[in-house]
């Protein structure tokens, strides 16, 4: 094994575990693909073949006590945090076996106690808020936990997104926003819905720092994620990174994609992340064909096996129908507290009731000012000072460009 530098470094273990992730990610969706085909699928089926490596390797870089929110493309990221391909199956097959009862044909469905995971809302940019909850909940016990969603690019033109943006920044919230860029919004590209070139520069609005990465180069995915989520565990606040991708298939099933130009398909056919990472393994000798063929064994019979259980499992009873709907007890959640409780109540949690406003919100030289007084420009660049330095970008080689650095001044005592 010969491995290029890797600020964190991966052992052959989980260069294969990442592997075997997105493999089976693949292998998954095209079995959906197939049931789908044989009407066994119940409702809408949405692909992420093409985005495995965003997926898996974003979500790997998280620790068992993080938290995630997927979204449709994000199969990849429930079977990091555990979740099996069975539970996929019954869930778009809506089996009573399936984690949600089959009440809920595609991938609405979550863990709290064990893998924590929050169930998807299908409004997009609403889970930024909800997530950014969980973040300051987490802080508030003591549980040095990050949490993460995804969003695509068409998601980040919500009003929700914004919202829940801004308020993770104003909270410092050990929180990370990936957006998958996956060029389309149902047959909308991105520039037709956005001016932006890169979606990280969303982020300047927030005074948060951003990354943007090659989505389908996993190594690169698990470092720059990996760098994002450390310095949200370590206090630094919220971190947007940008995975630029592509979209292989139509929104859903129903969708032929038809209005892609085909060079475009061709480009990205050619930067396919899982013939990427088969080379790269092989490349850095990770790896020999005995190994490889291993793994796709154990693959193909976890699959036939999950598949079995899926088909064997009967479709719910038509009077589970009103059960579960209002709450019957089902949550018994407690607070883990991981920190005194006395830190979060007074007298120690007093706040000492003094505010500062730098400069008193003068403008302080630090942008041009028009002459006629009608206002400041601000062509997107944050304005100077030192505790927000201007965009830099990261050292080469780390498969990102850090976009922007720092977190606005805070007043002392806030937390
Ligand atoms: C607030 C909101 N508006 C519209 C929709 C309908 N909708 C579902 S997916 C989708 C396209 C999303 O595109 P993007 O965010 O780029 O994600 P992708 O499907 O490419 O992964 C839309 C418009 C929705 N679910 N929520
Ligand atoms: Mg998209």
């Amino acid at each position: 094994m010969a491995l290029p530098e890797m600020k964190y470094p991966l052992g052959r273990e989980q260069l294969l575990d990442l592997y075997y992730f997105m493999k089976l990610t693949r292998e998954l969706d095209e079995q959906l693909v197939r049931l789908f085909r044989q009407n066994k699928v119940v409702g809408g089926l949405y692909s992420s073949i093409g985005q495995e490596a965003s997926a898996v390797g974003t979500a790997y870089a998280l620790e068992p006590k993080d938290w995630i929110a997927p979204m449709i493309r994000n199969v990849g990221g429930l079977l990091v945090k555990g979740f099996r391909p069975r539970d996929i199956l019954m869930q778009y097959m809506a089996r009573s076996g399936a984690p949600t009862g089959g009440k809920d044909g595609t991938s609405h469905f979550g863990d709290l106690k064990g893998r924590h995971v929050v169930s998807p809302i299908s409004m997009l940019g609403d889970l930024i808020p909800v997530m950014t909850g969980v973040a300051m909940g987490g802080r508030y016990l003591g549980q040095k936990l990050v949490t993460m969603t995804w969003i695509g690019d068409g998601g980040t033109s919500t009003g929700a997104f914004h919202e829940g943006m801004n308020l993770a920044a104003a909270q410092h919230a050990p929180f990370v926003c990936v957006v998958e860029n996956n060029q389309w919004a149902y047959s909308t590209p991105v520039a037709r819905q956005v001016p932006l070139k890169n979606l990280a520069d969303r982020a300047r609005a927030y005074g948060i720092p951003s990354y943007v990465v090659d989505g389908n180069d996993v190594v690169a995915v698990y470092q720059t994620t990996k760098e994002a989520v450390e310095r949200a565990r370590a206090g630094e606040g919220p971190v947007l990174v940008e995975s630029k991708t592509m979209r292989m298939r139509g929104h859903a099933q129903h969708d032929a994609a038809a209005y892609v130009p085909p060079e475009m398909f061709e480009y990205w056919k050619a930067r396919d992340p899982l013939n990427r990472y088969e080379a790269w393994l092989t490349e850095h000798k990770v790896w020999d064909k005995k190994a490889k063929a291993e793994i796709d064994a154990r693959i193909e019979r976890e699959l036939k096996e999950d598949l079995e259980v899926a088909e064997s499992s009967p479709l719910p009873k038509p009077e589970e129908a009103e059960r579960g709907v209002y709450c019957e007890g089902c949550h018994t959640i407690e607070a883990h507290w991981e920190r005194p409780v006395e830190e979060v109540q007074p007298p120690r949690s007093s706040v000492e009731a003094v505010w500062t406003v730098p400069d008193f919100g003068g403008l302080n030289g630090t942008r041009e000012t028009s002459s006629a007084a009608t206002g400041s420009r601000d062509d997107g660049a944050r304005a100077a000072s030192p505790a927000s330095p201007p965009a830099k970008s990261a050292p080469a080689g780390s498969g990102a460009s850090k976009r922007s650095a720092g977190a606005a001044a805070r007043p002392k005592g806030r937390r």
